[in-house]
């Protein structure tokens, strides 16, 4: 554990996790949708903008650090290490083709930096796991565990690599494709989070969505 949180505390932050851009919260605004969803208990929200322009990225990004925060909900920025300290995020999260978790580790525990925010990395092999914690993440992202148009063409983790993925001790958080009808797999399957985009943006009602999917989460972690 490399973050200013223990396990206990980091997996109590992440345990239902809304990724979300503007497009795909749209109609809704991305702060209407997530209003919705903490109401059902979603923990986090991820920001995760694919196509929009720095300046509209960090003035977002920063408009939603204080709407998490004000709220007691953690923020996490995909992709862009420098927008998530810009705007004070909680963390982080890095795919395998983003800056590489060493090195964002190593500007985060720069000095002048003060404590060192979450780190996330996608991870859909047990290689990438390994190679992630070597590099000092405090969560993965596993996934997709399931085909998902929300990430065309991505490699489905094959369900072989899934007891060594939570063997490695770090924070789980399984995506893709999950949502009411398969959560409870995915706790039973003994992941520490979960996370999801469709299954809220699509929602009529997100905060029953996140209700529903937080059925059968266990009450602890076990460490
Ligand atoms: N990383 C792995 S799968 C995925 C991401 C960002 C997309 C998840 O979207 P959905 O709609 O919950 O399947
Ligand atoms: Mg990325």
């Amino acid at each position: 554990m490399h973050s200013y949180f223990d396990k206990a505390t980091l997996v109590a932050k992440l345990k239902l996790t809304m990724v979300v851009s503007q497009a795909e919260a749209a109609p809704r605004s991305v702060f209407e949708l997530a209003e919705l969803a903490f109401e059902g208990g979603v923990t986090a929200l991820q920001l995760r903008e694919k196509h929009l322009g720095d300046r509209d990225f960090y003035d977002l990004a920063k408009k939603l650090a204080d709407f998490c925060r004000e709220r007691g909900k953690a923020f996490i920025v995909n992709d862009r290490l420098d927008l998530a300290l810009a705007v004070r995020a909680d963390g982080v999260h890095l795919g395998q083709k983003d800056l590489p978790a060493r090195v964002a580790s190593q500007i985060m525990v720069a000095k002048g930096l003060g404590p060192k925010p979450i780190l996330g990395v996608s991870v859909s092999t047990v290689m990438e796991a390994m190679a992630a914690k070597e590099a000092r993440a405090d969560y993965l992202g596993v996934g997709p565990m399931v085909n998902t148009l929300s990430k065309v063409g991505a490699q489905v983790v094959d369900s072989g690599q899934v007891r060594p993925i939570l063997s490695t001790g770090l924070v789980t958080v399984a995506i893709g494709g999950i949502g009411p009808n398969n959560a409870a797999d995915y706790w039973t399957k003994g992941f520490n989070c979960l996370a999801a985009i469709s299954a809220f943006t699509k929602s009529a009602d997100p905060a029953q969505t996140a209700r529903d999917m937080m059925v059968g989460a266990p009450k602890s972690i076990g460490w």
